[in-house]
C-alpha cells in the first residue's frame, strides 16, 4: 500500500503517528510525500511527484486526478482501490492487519470516548482552523484581521473545542487521552495541538490535561521524530505570502 501525504498537513501526521505507534512495517505502507504548489490565493495545492508511478499512469501532476477531494492523506491499495479520510484510512489499515488493535480500548465505553475525541478533532476543530478556510474567510468574506495562522477565527474554534476535550480528558485520560495506552485519540489530538501552538494558544495554562498528553506523547522518540522530520513541534506556515497579500487586498 502507499500513503500519499504532506508533512505540513496535520491530517497526514495523524496517520504517520498511527503507523508508527501501531508498529506497521515500513514496507507494508510506503510513504509518498506529495509535491506542493500554490494557487492564486497563496493556498497550498498538492501535486503528484513526477517520479511516482501515478504520474505516468494519470499523465498529470494534478493531485485531484488521484483524489478529487484535493486533500491529503490518501491510501492507495495494492489492487488500485483508494481510501481517503484519516479515520477510514486508519480503520482500514488496522483491520487489514487482522488482529485486535492495541490502539483501541477493549472497554466499549472507553472505545466510544476515544471515537468522541477523534471526531471532535476531525469534524469540529480541524476544518475550521485549516489555513485554506481561513484564507477564504479573509479574501472572500472580508475577515482581514490577522495573519492566517494567528487569525481569531482559527483561535476561536481551537479554544472552543479544546475546552470540550479538556473536560473529557479530566474523566478518561491517564498518561494519554484514554487511560495509559496510546489510542487513535492521541494520533488525532497531537497534530491538532501542534497546529494550536503555532496560533499561540497557551496550552499548559488553559488546557492542562491536553498539555499532559502532549508532553507524554512527545516523550515517545518515534512521535517526536515524526514531528522533527515534519519541520518541528510547532506547525510550520506553508502559504505563498506574496499571492496571499495580493488576494486579501
Ligand atoms: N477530513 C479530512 C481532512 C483532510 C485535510 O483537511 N487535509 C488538508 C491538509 S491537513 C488538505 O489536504 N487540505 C487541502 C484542501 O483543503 O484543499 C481527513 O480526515 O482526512
Amino acid at each position: 500500500m502507499k500513503l500519499y501525504y504532506h508533512s505540513s498537513s496535520s491530517a497526514s501526521l495523524r496517520v504517520l503517528i498511527f503507523l508508527s505507534c501501531r508498529g506497521v512495517p515500513e514496507n507494508k505502507v510506503k510513504l509518498i510525500e506529495t509535491g506542493i504548489d500554490f494557487d492564486t490565493r497563496g493556498i497550498p495545492v498538492w501535486t503528484i511527484p513526477s517520479d511516482d508511478e501515478q504520474y505516468n499512469k494519470l499523465k498529470t501532476n494534478d493531485y485531484k486526478a488521484l483524489n478529487p477531494e484535493g486533500r491529503v492523506p490518501l491510501l492507495l491499495l495494492e489492487d488500485g482501490k483508494k481510501m481517503t479520510q484519516t479515520g477510514a484510512i486508519i480503520d482500514l489499515i488496522d483491520d487489514l492487519l487482522g488482529e485486535p488493535s492495541p490502539l483501541i480500548p477493549e472497554d466499549p465505553y472507553l472505545k466510544a470516548e476515544m471515537r468522541r475525541i477523534q471526531w471532535i478533532v476531525a469534524a469540529d476543530t480541524q476544518p475550521y482552523q485549516n489555513i485554506p478556510f481561513i484564507i477564504q474567510a479573509m479574501g472572500e468574506w472580508g475577515m482581514k484581521k490577522a495573519q492566517p495562522i494567528k487569525h481569531p477565527l482559527r483561535k476561536h474554534f481551537i479554544n472552543r473545542e479544546f475546552s470540550a476535550i479538556e473536560e473529557i480528558l479530566k474523566n478518561v485520560s491517564g498518561k494519554y487521552c484514554v487511560g495509559d495506552n496510546v489510542s487513535y485519540a492521541d494520533c488525532f489530538l497531537i497534530p491538532q495541538i501542534r497546529n494550536a501552538l503555532a496560533s499561540d494558544i497557551p496550552l499548559e495554562q488553559d488546557f492542562p490535561n491536553l498539555h499532559k498528553v502532549w508532553e507524554n506523547m512527545l516523550a515517545l522518540p518515534n512521535v517526536l521524530g515524526i514531528f522533527e522530520r515534519a519541520g518541528g513541534i510547532i506547525q510550520p506556515i506553508v502559504v505563498d505570502e506574496k499571492k496571499l497579500k495580493e488576494y486579501v487586498e
